[in-house]
């Protein structure tokens, strides 16, 4: 086992190694990273050459998932899946998904050439924010078989879809399928910031995720009449734009009554966007959450309602549609608690919490065991350059990983899990 300087060490080059990779952007100045992107090739190199150097064999599938494999100690042995998102929402910090995928070659490191009775696959998921298309989780969702048609044929805003993205990238849509994990995974191990003010309040580096609550995005289009700012009287007005204001104010103000739900409009869009005209359209793009998912659709349906109602009663017409609609899922108890007892081995007191953020882990979800690990956010700041990590959380978090690894390794029950796919 690595001594306290070693993962000192280790965790320095880890996180030195994510702000080299936030540099790797499609924005001069600040850190854009999204699916198949340029510079998400300079990623894919940075991150291969050093799953390269400790022996790992490197590949990347037909959707642009990075996956290096480090063997276990027999030919056809069971593997675990580590990883997290390479994609990056604009005007990013360096941590959020990245975090994770280095963190897990890292861990690969510590591990000295030691080899498990599993593989040990790391996984860099193409995408996860759904920035370039609004839809989230394309990478890890070719993993559980879920990439259909209608996913590859919607459009970025330059027109082009999903496959020609892939195409573009010099990679094969049809090759999609090959992406799906086989039937010898056990678990998928997730590592991530927790982009949120809870460890740090409570004075805990590391905390152990036992459910990701479920989250719905949806676009609203509100269409009125364009007309000129200055010789139109107000009650001639069918203004969009204020139709959308009166919508968000709506949006905030059932969130602020209704226990647990986060609503948020991150996206409004007018047209034509002139100061001296008055909007013809107006488009809003609402992400809501909540851990039950009964809470979370009635919110949903009491939006819908109240839009249809503000759009009404101003003359403006409304059309909405559902870009997501992703259910709360349970990490698997089991990982849940070695993670726990790993996490005490670190020397640190686990947190147990839920996740407001969505990550790949509740794709993986589908289809094998899942589990994630948090690592305090200081100031609670995420989707924003402020983001980072505390150099000790991260040493703790190897110093956990080792542990976890160990410990699953010794696991009669864990070993013993057929392998579902
Ligand atoms: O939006 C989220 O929940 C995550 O950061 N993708
Ligand atoms: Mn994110
Ligand atoms: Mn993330």
């Amino acid at each position: 086992m690595l001594t306290t300087s070693g993962f000192a060490n280790l965790a320095e080059q880890v996180t030195a190694r994510c702000r080299k990779l936030a540099s790797f952007s499609e924005d001069p100045g600040s850190t854009k990273r999204t699916f198949l992107s340029a510079p998400m090739r300079d990623c894919h190199w940075e991150v291969s050459s050093w799953m390269k150097a400790l022996g790992m064999t490197v590949s990347v599938d037909a959707v642009g998932n990075l996956r290096g494999f480090y063997p276990g100690t027999l030919p056809g042995a069971p593997r675990i899946l580590v990883g997290s998102h390479l994609d990056t929402v604009p005007n990013a910090g360096a941590f959020d998904g990245i975090l994770g995928v280095v963190l897990a070659v890292g861990l690969v490191e510590s591990l000295g050439d030691r080899r498990l009775p599993f593989g040990i696959e790391v996984i860099g998921f193409s995408e996860e924010e759904g920035v370039r298309f609004d839809v989230p989780f394309i990478g890890s969702r070719a993993l559980v078989g879920q990439i259909d048609q209608e996913l590859l044929d919607r459009k970025d805003d330059d027109g082009v879809s999903v496959r020609k993205a892939i195409q573009d990238f010099g990679l094969n849509p049809s090759e999609i399928s090959k992406a799906a994990f086989g039937d010898d995974v056990l678990a998928y191990i997730e590592f991530h910031i927790e982009q949120g003010p809870v460890l740090e309040h409570l004075g805990r580096p590391l905390g152990v995720v036992e459910a990701i609550v479920g989250q719905n995005r949806l676009e609203f289009t509100f269409s009125g009449q364009a007309n000129h700012a200055g010789t139109t009287p107000m009650n001639l007005r069918h203004d969009a734009l204020a139709a959308a204001a009166e919508w968000i104010l709506a949006v905030e103000n059932l969130a602020q009554r209704t226990p647990g739900i986060v609503s948020t409009v991150g996206f409004l869009e007018a047209k034509p966007g002139a100061t001296n005209v008055i909007a013809g359209e107006a488009r809003a793009m609402l992400d809501i959450r909540h851990a039950s998912d009964g809470a979370r659709t009635e919110a949903v349906d009491e939006l819908i309602r109240q839009a249809d109602s503000i759009a009404a009663r101003r003359g403006v017409t409304l059309r909405w549609r559902t870009l997501l609609a992703q259910h709360a899922v349970a990490m698997d108890p089991f990982l849940a608690a070695q993670i726990g007892h790993a996490i005490q081995k670190a020397g640190c007191e686990p947190h147990r919490m839920a996740s407001g953020a969505g990550h790949d882990a509740m794709i993986i979800a589908e289809k094998i065991p899942a589990a994630m690990i948090f690592l305090r956010t200081p100031g609670g700041i995420s989707h924003d350059p402020l983001e980072s990590v505390y150099l000790d959380d991260v040493a703790k978090a190897l110093e956990c990983g080792l542990h976890l690894l160990t410990q699953l390794a010794a696991s009669r029950e864990f070993l013993g899990r057929t392998c579902r796919a």
